[in-house]
């Protein structure tokens, strides 16, 4: 067997990257050559299950084996920007020299990496560990690719959260959208106003405690973990409606200046701020600016679903203020379907859910869209009716009707889309096992349309290449749910 192996012997420079985000050429870079012996073979390649799909992939006639003492591949690595690669792009060549990657920036190399990652095949009977020869150039298709996690209606803690950072980053996720505040329960301390968690905080949807928040540090936590893994977290403070867990806190914030009684069950859009109250504006001054303080990435959501109690010019007072308020603090702000018929400004990135004509109405306006529709991209959707947590209103969502749509099929042109996200609403989720069946493996199809050319996606691929992401997804401690429609890989 080894007499198959062809030896290459080659000086290799690894150029480590410095400080990330640090572009000057030669700052803080570290050239290192080693003398290191490549061992290859010449196995036909089996294409591996990538996913999310390069854009561009040719596979070789080969392998390169894994060192035998457990030592990294040896790899040239370059970050510097270039001419031709954006942030998040790179180029990845394996071949007989080596493993060559050349990013346009930290997020590009970041994402080479788990590529190599997933092109890793382990030893068997048959073979050493090894990667096959192939030359990729990717990048991805949209800018947004998001997972929204619902911490209100049911509290998650802060490993719960840096876990699925680790995974979603894996299939080149890079945003994190955290609801943070609805009826049930305000999840982020606001020193200005404290009561939002000491009293707003202290339940889940079922009416009991205890609840739970981030506090500024848990915050902190969640943006540097994912930060360090190309992840923007996107926080919601979800206003004008959706707020009784404020109105709970605050009487000052109710017309009548009675606190409302905290409650886990609300019905729909029947709580919402009052424009007539002389604290609203103030409140949502400070509550923005100290996010906004909190906040590293460029984006901050603020809500503006279902206020059904209010008239349109209150809905439209109250969610211009909120808009204003993130803006006057150097975010971008970003709201559900129903702001874009406040007369937000065109700097308002819309997130479409449930209704085609406001994501038209937005893209006609000019404001970028997020495209989120329920009825296939909601997590909290049952996949079949043995699903034994989750709703059902958006319809049954298996892995195929999960994937097998595009963010254009309602007409958008791919410039007016900025990507697209799919949320994980609470209600009916109480346990991280419930997330992780919920967000599993239907994430990775979210992942792949966000990242991949439209081209080249076909379920039927996807579903071969799924198959073997199960023990992955095992041995990253998530307890996916195992649909009955894949022939999972028991390998
Ligand atoms: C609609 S989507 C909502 C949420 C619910 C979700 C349940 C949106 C902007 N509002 O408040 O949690 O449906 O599926």
């Amino acid at each position: 067997m080894l007499g198959r192996f062809g030896w290459v012997l080659l000086a290799i420079s690894v150029v480590f990257a410095g400080c990330s985000g640090d572009q000057t050429p030669q700052a803080g870079r570290e050239r290192v050559t080693e003398d290191t012996q490549l061992e290859t073979d010449s196995d036909p390649v089996v294409p591996a299950a990538l996913i999310p799909l390069p854009a561009e992939t040719v596979w070789g006639d080969g392998h390169l084996l894994l060192p035998r003492d457990g030592s990294e591949l040896p790899r040239e690595v370059s970050n510097e920007p270039t001419d031709d690669l954006e942030d998040e792009e790179y180029r990845l060549t394996i071949d007989g020299d080596g493993i060559t990657i050349v990013a346009g920036g930290d997020a590009g190399a970041f994402y080479a990496e788990q590529t190599l990652d997933q092109l890793v095949q382990p030893a068997d009977a048959d073979h050493p560990a090894r990667v096959p020869f192939v030359s990729i150039v990717d990048g991805p298709r949209f800018a947004w690719r998001g997972f929204m996690l619902d911490v209100s209606r049911h509290f998650f803690d802060v490993d719960v959260i840096k876990k699925h950072i680790d995974v979603l980053s894996r299939y080149k996720i890079n945003r994190l959208h955290l609801h943070l505040t609805d009826d049930q329960g305000w999840r982020i301390q606001i020193d200005s106003w404290p009561a939002l968690t000491s009293v707003g905080a202290s339940i889940n949807l079922d009416g009991e405690g205890p609840g739970g928040y981030f506090t500024a540090q848990d915050y902190a936590e969640i943006t540097d973990h994912a930060a360090e893994r190309f992840i923007t977290v996107v926080p919601e403070i979800d206003m004008p409606g959706h707020v009784n867990a404020a109105l709970a806190s605050y009487g000052e914030l109710n017309a009548d200046g009675e606190p409302t009684e905290l409650r886990g069950v609300v019905p729909y859009g029947q709580s919402a701020l009052s424009i007539e109250a002389p604290a609203t504006s103030g409140f949502i001054d400070d509550v923005f600016s100290e996010v906004a303080a909190m906040t590293p990435g460029e984006f901050i959501h603020i809500g503006g679903d279902e206020a059904l109690s209010l008239d349109q010019a209150e809905y439209s007072a109250l969610t211009r203020l909120a808009a204003d308020a993130v803006i006057a603090n150097h975010k971008t702000p970003i709201g559900w379907e129903e702001t874009v018929t406040a007369g937000a400004p065109q700097s308002l990135i819309v997130q479409y859910w449930l209704d085609p004509a406001r994501a038209h109405q937005a893209a006609d306006g000019g404001n970028q869209v997020i495209v989120s529709p329920a009825k296939r991209a909601y997590l909290d959707m049952k996949y079949d009716d043995t699903t034994p947590v989750g709703q059902t209103w958006a319809g049954l969502i298996e892995v195929e009707t999960a994937y097998d749509w595009d963010p254009t099929d309602e007409g958008l042109a791919d410039d007016q889309v900025l990507g697209v996200e799919a949320p994980l609403w609470t209600e009916t989720i109480r346990s991280s096992t419930e997330i992780d069946r919920m967000a599993y493996p239907r994430m990775l199809g979210y992942a792949e349309i966000g990242w991949s050319p439209k081209a080249q996606r076909d379920f039927s691929d996807y579903r071969e290449r799924l198959a073997q992401h199960g023990t992955r997804l095992t041995d990253l401690g998530i307890e996916f749910h195992p649909s009955p429609t894949i022939d999972w890989d028991q390998n």
